[in-house]
């Protein structure tokens, strides 16, 4: 989570970054491409040039800057390898564009002239498709299909209007599973060009996409052939606690942006606040379609607008609801423990093995706040640490910050919620009656024609295999 200052100084570092890149002199008539390889939350890049909009933000991202050529908006992406830190000490040898994956958000507004130069800097070819725009055919990107292959060392260029308002993504067409599974993808948004009856004007604007690689603990770079089984769940390319949280002021009106590029659905879902889905990849939704929600389930390839109004104060959890989505990397194939004494057998392996640890018997929370030797280069299970202890949470998790001082416009994390007096859950110090249980409890629909000799009692037991679905 990071101050504005931390902005600043990123931002410096970008622009000399950028020429030691690609060199100036081979791409003259190029706009020079920008690079950014911090893992920094970039405020809203306001534009300079074109049509005035209300910029998104990227969390842990930033927007790519663009020059105006004689009426078009000329972009440079760079498709390139690069070293993406996905939490504090855990770094992934990715491939992205522009020093990052995911690649820099693009912003235009609704009728604009595009121009994008794409330079291939990645070992083989690549090319890449604006999913969910219209525009002619040739340009959509699809290798072998309605374009050679943008081969290495190679720049290629697309133009095309933005004709329709809304929220999309690009992402190559070219060895797909690889280059996706290596995370190449970015945000695109295209902003109304006057009122639209179906978009409203919101103070805050939030882009994340969802993705998911397959890194085994130690290691850096993604398992490629891993088509289901994946043990890092992201947005943006990072995982908690690396993921910044979303800081708004009490009262605003709020759209996160959510694309999905892994390969499973993803229910997001916000605590304290009821969102509707304000629009998808294909356009605004008619308001009679708006209901009200906590969770959306996003299929793989969707993309989703929430829209809401942040009107409770606190720290909100902002999450997937897939229990095993808030948790990195660990190994699957583990038996459950809990209920499982483990005294006796403890003291027989502790004689061989003074290290030896038994992890689980009463859950796993205890994972989250022991010091386990973690190999050099991982996330931890679940972590987090709050104002009351550990959190226990990897993956895809964060935090919405409600503040009435939040000023308008001020992205920086302010700290955490500052509890008015007799609102926060506390401990019962008094004594515990026993439960009154309901005498009907339990009866079947139909009598058994056999009563069983004994009672059967069973214990769940899970995991039991690959868990990543
Ligand atoms: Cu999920």
């Amino acid at each position: 989570m990071n101050s504005r200052r931390n902005f600043l100084k990123t931002a410096g570092i970008a622009s000399a970054v950028a020429t030691a890149t690609v060199s100036r002199v081979a791409m003259s008539a190029l706009p020079e491409p920008v690079i950014q390889t911090q893992p920094t939350t970039m405020p809203p890049l306001v534009p300079s040039t074109g049509r005035p909009y209300n910029a998104v933000v990227t969390p842990n991202g930033w927007t790519l800057p663009w020059r105006m050529n004689q009426g078009v908006k000329e972009f440079h992406l760079v498709a390139e390898p690069v070293v993406r830190e996905m939490c504090e000490g855990f770094k992934a040898h990715l491939w992205g564009y522009n020093g990052q994956s995911p690649g820099p958000t693009i912003e235009v507004v609704e009728g604009d002239r595009v121009r994008i130069f794409v330079t291939n800097k990645l070992p083989e070819v690549t090319s890449v498709h604006w999913h969910g725009q219209r525009l002619p055919n040739g340009m959509d990107g699809v290798t072998g299909l309605t374009q050679k292959a943008i081969e290495p060392g190679k720049t290629y260029v697309y133009e095309f209007v933005a004709r329709r308002p809304g929220t999309f993504m690009y992402h190559p067409h070219a060895d797909e599973m690889v280059q996706m599974a290596m995370g190449m993808m970015g945000f695109w948004v295209t902003h109304p060009k006057q009122r639209h009856p179906l978009i409203d004007e919101v103070d805050r604007d939030f882009c994340i996409l969802l993705n998911s690689y397959d890194i085994e603990p130690g290691s850096y770079t993604p398992k490629i052939m891993t088509m289901v089984d994946f043990n890092l769940w992201s947005w943006n390319s990072r995982v908690f606690p690396g993921i910044d949280s979303f800081n708004v002021r009490q009262g605003d009106t709020v759209r996160i942006r959510v694309g999905n590029v892994t390969m499973t659905n993803h229910p997001i879902h916000i605590h304290g606040h009821e969102f509707v889905v304000s629009g998808t990849d294909g356009g605004p939704t008619p308001k009679a379609s708006r209901w009200p929600e906590v969770t959306v389930d996003i299929a793989v390839g969707q993309m989703r607008q929430l829209e809401f109004l942040a009107d409770e104060p606190g720290d909100w959890s902002f999450h997937c609801h897939k229990s095993h989505h808030t948790m990195n990397a660990m190994g699957h194939n583990v038996p459950t423990m809990i209920g499982v004494d483990h005294r006796s057998v403890v003291k027989k392996v502790t004689d061989l093995i003074p290290a030896y640890m038994v992890m689980g018997e009463r859950g796993m929370h205890d994972m989250t706040e022991m010091e386990m030797p973690l190999p050099d280069n991982t996330a931890a299970m679940m972590t987090g640490t709050g104002p009351f202890g550990s959190v226990g949470m990897g993956g895809m998790f964060s935090v919405l910050k409600v503040r009435k001082d939040q000023k308008p416009g001020d992205y920086s994390d302010p700290g955490w919620y500052k509890h008015p007096p007799g609102e926060v859950a506390f401990e019962w110090t008094g004594a515990l009656p026993d439960p009154a249980r309901l005498q009907a409890e339990g009866s079947g629909s139909m009598p058994l024609t056999k009563k069983p000799k004994q009672d059967i009692e069973v214990q769940i037991r899970k995991p039991v295999g690959p868990m990543n679905h």
